[in-house]
């Protein structure tokens, strides 16, 4: 039984983290310690808002008090942190908070962690389990194998070497104090829940209003995704069977390319449409709701400075020694998504426009 800390617990992964523990180990207490950025949203907990082994807590990482606080009085023996600045057009932007969260944010949790667990001892055995990305290793070409756990380091967007910032420390609390890491760093999620910044939950929104569809450069970048069920039960995997000091890459084994990828959303759109009739009274911007192709939407535009070519993962590793598999196929992925964000219009609308979140401030506090 585990007393899990989840950082980030409200964004896109940290949730789908929640539901999918609490679904799997019933009774374990799990607290939530989330910041509420523009990117977390109480709106994504909402299926388990009401669980009695859910404690949600509206805090920053970087404040080491308070999550040595956590730690020391909730018997926490288990951190599992996803809180981050996550969107690599934001850093671009404004990079100051990437290095202010990603960076000093993990360090700030490696600090409480080491005081609570290695030096006043309060629990047996402990895991500070970090979630990093696949960014960390660059950019290949077409015919490179893909990134493995052995793969140099070479960060090109400010996110990306942040991440890998927080890696280096991670993996020296490991090396120096002997604080029991791992680090997992896994390829484009996707799925519900998914803040419509990024690239697939922004073209479902797009293409259902009747709004241009941006494809940067020239659509040929290639991503690898990584349904979020599957990179939740990695972690699972991970938390249950892998070794401290260890490194796991968890990869979906679905490369695309933007514009295939988006192309492919475009004509599950398009049949959704042709066998629902309802959804064109819901969307009346929407090509398809006049028979169009959705399609027609695309628009190529200005790249991203420093754009990455191509990420592919290999995770034999976390195949072979903790048994994980991605389960979840693009085709099937991409379709669950999109009825997701059919059958979830509200939850998209309000984390759009904040509603849900200025509802639950007043209603609860
Ligand atoms: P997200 O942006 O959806 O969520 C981030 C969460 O962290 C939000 O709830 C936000 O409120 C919270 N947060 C931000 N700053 C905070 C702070 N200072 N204190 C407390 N909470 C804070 O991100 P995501 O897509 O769910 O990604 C989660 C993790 O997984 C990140 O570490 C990211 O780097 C990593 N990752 C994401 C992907 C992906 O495809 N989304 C892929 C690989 C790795
Ligand atoms: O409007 C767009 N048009 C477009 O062509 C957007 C938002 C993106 N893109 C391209 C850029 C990328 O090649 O689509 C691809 C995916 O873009 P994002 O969804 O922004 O993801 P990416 O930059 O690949 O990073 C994601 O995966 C790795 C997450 O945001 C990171 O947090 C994670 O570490």
């Amino acid at each position: 039984m585990a007393r899990v800390l989840v950082s980030g617990g409200a964004g896109f992964i940290g949730a789908n983290f929640v539901h999918h523990w609490l679904a799997t180990h019933a009774d374990e207490p799990v607290v939530v310690l989330d910041a509420l950025t523009y990117a977390g949203n109480l709106a994504n907990l909402e299926p388990v808002r009401e669980r009695a082994e859910l404690c949600f807590v509206r805090g920053d990482i970087r404040d080491t008090a308070l999550v040595e606080r956590l730690l020391r009085e909730q018997r926490l023996d288990t951190i599992v942190h996803f809180a981050a600045e996550s969107h690599v057009d934001r850093s671009i932007h404004g990079p100051d908070a990437f290095i202010e969260t990603n960076v000093q944010g993990t360090h700030a949790m490696l600090k409480a962690a080491r005081t609570v667990w290695l030096e006043e001892r309060t629990v047996p055995v402990h895991r500070f389990h970090h979630v990093s990305t696949d960014e960390v290793y660059g950019s290949l070409d077409p015919h490179d194998p893909p990134f493995s756990e052995r793969t140099p380091y070479a960060p090109n967007s400010p996110y990306s070497a942040s991440k890998a910032a927080s890696d280096h420390l991670v993996r020296a609390y490991h090396h120096t104090y002997g604080l029991a890491t791992t680090i997992s760093n896994c390829s484009n999620n996707y799925g519900p829940f998914h803040f419509p910044e990024k690239l697939i939950p922004l073209m479902i929104v797009n293409l259902l209003h009747g709004r241009e569809l941006p494809i940067y450069g020239d659509g040929r970048n290639v991503r690898d995704w990584l349904h979020v069920s599957d990179h939740c039960r990695g972690i699972e995997c991970i938390l249950e069977r892998g070794r401290p000091g260890e490194v796991y890459n968890i990869g979906g084994g679905a490369e695309s390319e933007n514009l295939q990828l988006v192309e492919t959303l475009c004509a599950v759109a398009d049949g959704a449409f042709a066998a629902d009739a309802h959804l064109a009274g819901r969307f009346p911007d929407a090509p398809a709701a006049r028979g169009e192709k959705s399609a027609s939407l695309i628009r190529f535009v200005k790249d991203r400075p420093g754009h990455d070519r191509r990420y592919a993962i290999d995770c034999s590793k976390a195949e072979r020694e903790l048994g994980y598999r991605a389960e979840v196929t693009l085709a099937r992925g991409l379709g669950e998504t999109f009825a997701w964000y059919l059958a979830n219009e509200w939850w998209w609308r309000s984390v759009m426009d904040g509603s849900y979140q200025r509802w639950i401030e007043t209603h609860y506090r």
